[in-house]
This record gives structure tokens, C-alpha cells and sequence, in this order.
């Protein structure tokens, strides 16, 4: 089944940037449905708040060279999808049209100058509205401009980035809250453990930034994958 991606430029991003956090509250939707919690939060927006427990989800590549270049990049995090419940593995080359999304399960990256037109910024999202909000994959677009020589950008924030839009594509969005109460949700303004690190998916450049754990998960956005997970049992989807 394919479906347009037309609401797609309004999701995602990513970055330069980082400061401080506080704690995030917990809100219910719908019967044993959870869609955010402490530096976590769903899709719900773009109707996509589980995934199947037993679905296989496959990353696959527009390019031999974007699989070559970005394999290396998802590994750890994939693993820790995997450990988490996700039946998630990295997969081969395919041809994806960012317009469209590709065949269900299919997380598709490809590589787009500034596909939000905007310098620099990145764009991943789940393919819209999947019967019983059940995630389908969805498409991640890396700013080529990362690449080309033309955009100054550390290696440490590309590679939290394409983890942050592979995860997109999976179902969490951003996790940013009014932390401050000063009514506004503001860049970076997310939740952190007590080493100040936060989540991957807070906008912009959540993740770690130290050579071990860059492109990791924390536990928070582990948390998410886990959150889509249970809601998807919770309405007896397999
Ligand atoms: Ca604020
Ligand atoms: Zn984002």
C-alpha cells in the first residue's frame, strides 16, 4: 500500500544546538493507549501511535553508497531496537521516491538537498495514518549538504541525526516540552539524565556526543519504541 506523504514537511528536523532540562509530564490517550511520557513522545499527530510486536521493519537505502555511508551509523542504534522488541534489522538498496511511502515496514533513507529548505535541516516521518495507528515505516531525508562540503557540520550531530530521522520513520517524534512554564516549547528544551544527556529525538541534535556512545539511544527513547510496542499489544495487534 502506498500513501502520500503530503503533511511530511511538517514533522521532524535537526540541527545545531543544546541546554538545560527539568522533568516531562505523562499523558493518556484512548483505551491502554500511552502516547508520550518522560522524554518520549508518539507520532499521534501523524496517527501512528504502536508498532507491531511482530512485524519485520527493514532500513533500506536509496543508494549502495547511502547504505555504505550510513549502515555504520545505524548499527548500535538498530541493536538496541532490537533488544528493546523491535523487529528491526538493516536491509539493502531499494528505490524510494520521498513523495510516496514504500512497501509496509520499509524505513527509507535517501539523501535530499535541504528537504526542508531550510540549511542544514533533515527530515524523517512515518507514512501517515496506518490502519489501528500500527507504524508502516516511513522515509528519512538527510540533508545532502552534509556531504557536499557546502554546510559545516560535526560528524557526532550527522550521525545522531540519521538515527533521530530513522526513528521518525518509526513512529516518536520529538519529546521537547515547556520545561521553564514560560508557555513556549523551545529548541532543545527536553528532558536529561543526570549526565545532562538528552534524547535523541529532542530537537535539534538530541543524543550523546561522545565517541562510544554517539548514535545510541538513551533510555528514553528506548522507552518510546517500547511505549509504541505495548500500545500496539494493548489493542491485541501481533
Ligand atoms: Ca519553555
Ligand atoms: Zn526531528
Amino acid at each position: 500500500m502506498r500513501r502520500t506523504l503530503a503533511v511530511a514537511a511538517a514533522i521532524s528536523v535537526c540541527t545545531l544546538t543544546t541546554a538545560p532540562a527539568g522533568a516531562a509530564p505523562r499523558t493518556t490517550k484512548g483505551a491502554g493507549i500511552t502516547t508520550k511520557g518522560t522524554g518520549w513522545n508518539l507520532t499521534s499527530r501523524l496517527g501512528v501511535t504502536g508498532l507491531s510486536p511482530s512485524r519485520p521493519y527493514t532500513v533500506t537505502f536509496a543508494t549502495a553508497a547511502m547504505k555504505a555511508r550510513y549502515t555504520p551509523y545505524l548499527t548500535a542504534a538498530v541493536a538496541q531496537a532490537q533488544a528493546a522488541g523491535v523487529k528491526l534489522a538493516l536491509g539493502g538498496v531499494e528505490t524510494v521516491n520521498p513523495a510516496k511511502c514504500g512497501p509496509v515496514g520499509h524505513v527509507q533513507i535517501t539523501e535530499m538537498y535541504r528537504p526542508l529548505q531550510k540549511p542544514g535541516y533533515s527530515q524523517g516521518m512515518p507514512c501517515p495514518h496506518p490502519p489501528k495507528g500500527v507504524g508502516t515505516g516511513g522515509i528519512a531525508a538527510i540533508d545532502s549538504e552534509y556531504f557536499d562540503g557546502s554546510y559545516r557540520i560535526d560528524t557526532y550531530v550527522v550521525r545522531n541525526t540519521v538515527v533521530h530521522e530513522m526513528l521518525h520513520a518509526l513512529g516518536l517524534d520529538h519529546p521537547n516540552v515547556d520545561l521553564d512554564k514560560d508557555g513556549v516549547v523551545e529548541n532543545s528544551e527536553c528532558v536529561a539524565t543526570s549526565y545532562g544527556n538528552k534524547p535523541i529525538m529532542c530537537d535539534p541534535n538530541g543524543g550523546y556526543r561522545t565517541t562510544t556512545n554517539v548514535g545510541k539511544l538513551t533510555g528514553f527513547d528506548v522507552n518510546g519504541l517500547k511505549a509504541l510496542l505495548a500500545n500496539s499489544r494493548a489493542q491485541g495487534v501481533k
